[in-house]
This record gives structure tokens, sequence and C-alpha cells, in this order.
């Protein structure tokens, strides 16, 4: 649910259309909002809850995870099964969904110095929707509506990001991953799904050569078991923290 009250922006900065991201203040009911945020990103079954989790146990750092259970029921009805039923009819109701309830996850009003979210606003608009769109899986009047939404949020509304980390993995890893958790909606998944998503991330994160970086990124490979990765995580913690500085 979106908090009742009104979000005012105290640092008003000149913007140039929806490329310039700014790490201005928020104020929601009179609370300063300001606090370094780091947003965990990578394809699906990539491992980011398990980040999530693993730095939920530190002290000052809130951790949010992604609203999926919201995007498996709204009022009853599932849109993420939806989506992967019938992409042209119900990914953008999916995608209005996501994106309002990213939003809702951005704006919240802060807890800790630190916070760490699960994907963002803008994963969701340059990897997800660009997907559908790009394979043909989207009309052209969705994506067009989606994305004048989407720049007008980030336009008008402050979205602090101070740092992506990105959990890269392998397409096939991702694959087994998906295999083994067995969730009911992603069972239709293949493994070329993965490899354009995976693509996508790596034009956006590695090779910076699609859509603007609201942060700078810290790439963590993510293919190994879950030792090493708890492993890799704790070696990184300094260099994931010091975005609080
Ligand atoms: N999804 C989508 N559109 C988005 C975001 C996610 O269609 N903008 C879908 C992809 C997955 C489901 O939502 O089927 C949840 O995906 P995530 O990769 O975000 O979450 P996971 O639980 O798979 O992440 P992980 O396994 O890395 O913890």
């Amino acid at each position: 649910e979106l908090p009742a009250g009104s979000v005012r922006r105290i640092q008003s900065r000149a913007r140039s259309g929806t490329q310039h991201f700014t790490t201005g203040k928020l104020v929601r009911n009179g609370v300063d909002n300001k606090a370094a945020v780091i947003c965990i990103e990578g394809n699906i079954a990539s491992g980011k809850t398990t980040c999530l989790e693993y730095f939920s146990k530190t002290s000052n750092i809130e951790v949010l995870t992604e609203p999926v259970s919201k995007w498996r029921n709204v009022r009853g009805h599932n849109p993420l099964a939806l989506m992967y039923q019938d992409p042209e009819r119900w990914g953008i109701t999916l995608q209005t969904y996501v994106q309002l309830t990213l939003l809702d996850r951005h704006m919240l009003a802060r807890s800790s110095p630190v916070r760490m979210m699960e994907r963002s606003i803008f994963s969701a608009k340059y990897i997800f929707v660009e997907n559908l769109f790009k394979s043909g899986k989207m009309p052209e009047v969705d994506y067009a509506v989606l994305s004048e939404w989407f720049d007008w949020l980030t336009t008008n509304i402050s979205i602090p990001v101070d740092l992506i980390v990105y959990l890269q993995t392998s397409p096939q890893t991702c694959h087994e991953r998906l295999e083994q958790r067995c969730r009911e909606e992603e069972k239709v998944i293949p493994l070329e799904y993965l490899e354009s998503i995976h693509q996508l991330y790596e034009d956006w994160l590695i090779k910076q050569s699609s859509s603007p970086l609201p942060a700078p990124v810290l790439v963590i490979p993510a293919d190994y078991d879950l030792q090493k990765m708890l492993h890799q995580y704790e070696e990184n913690r300094d260099k994931i923290l010091a975005a609080n500085n």
C-alpha cells in the first residue's frame, strides 16, 4: 500500500529530462530521509534474496525485499502468472504494478543509515519493460504509456540510489536455480528468456551502453555455491557499506 502523507522535495535542482538522478533529500511527514541506498540487481534467480538476507543480519542496515508476493496477489489476481501466460496481453498490467510497488519501496521513510533493496524502478524499466518490447511481446502503445509514466516519475520525484550491486551470473546458472526452486509461475521460463535479461543487464551495467546509470556499480560474480557466495558477500562488505560515506 502507498503510505499516506505527501512527499515534499526540499532540495530542488535544475533537471534535464530523465537522465538526471540526484541524491537529493526527500522529506516525508517531516522525517529526513537522507541515507545510503544500495540496490541489489541481477537476473532472475541470481541470488538477490540470499544476499539481502545475509546483510539483514548486520545492524544499521534495513533490508527491503522485492514485493514479489504482491505481484502474485493483487486483490486476488496474479499478474505475474498472467504475464508469463500471455505477455502481449498482460505485460503492461504486471509492469504497471511492478513500477508502483517499487516506487513505493523507494519512497518508504528510512529507519536506518543504510538501506538495501532488491531491484529498483530503474531495472524494472530498463531491463524488464525493455525486454518485453524488444522481443515483440509488448505492443508499442503499451511501451509508450509505461515510458511516459517512468519519465514523469523519474523527472518529478527524486529517487536517490548510491550504489548498484550487480550479482553477475551466467544464464545457465539461473536456469538451474530456477528449476530447483520450482516457483509455479516460472516453470514456463526458457533459457532464452534468461539470456535476453542477462544481455540487457550486461549492456546497462557492464558496457554502460544502453540506459543511464543511476549510481556507480559494484560487480560481484555470483555463479558460485551458497557457501562461496556468503564468502563473497563478506569480502565485499566494506566496499558495499562504503556507499554510506
Ligand atoms: N519480474 C518481472 N518484471 C520485473 C521484475 C521481476 O517480470 N520488472 C519477474 C521475474 C521473476 C519474478 O518477477 O519471475 C521475481 O523475479 P526476481 O528476479 O526479481 O526475484 P527472484 O526471487 O527471482 O530473485 P533471486 O532469486 O535473485 O532472489
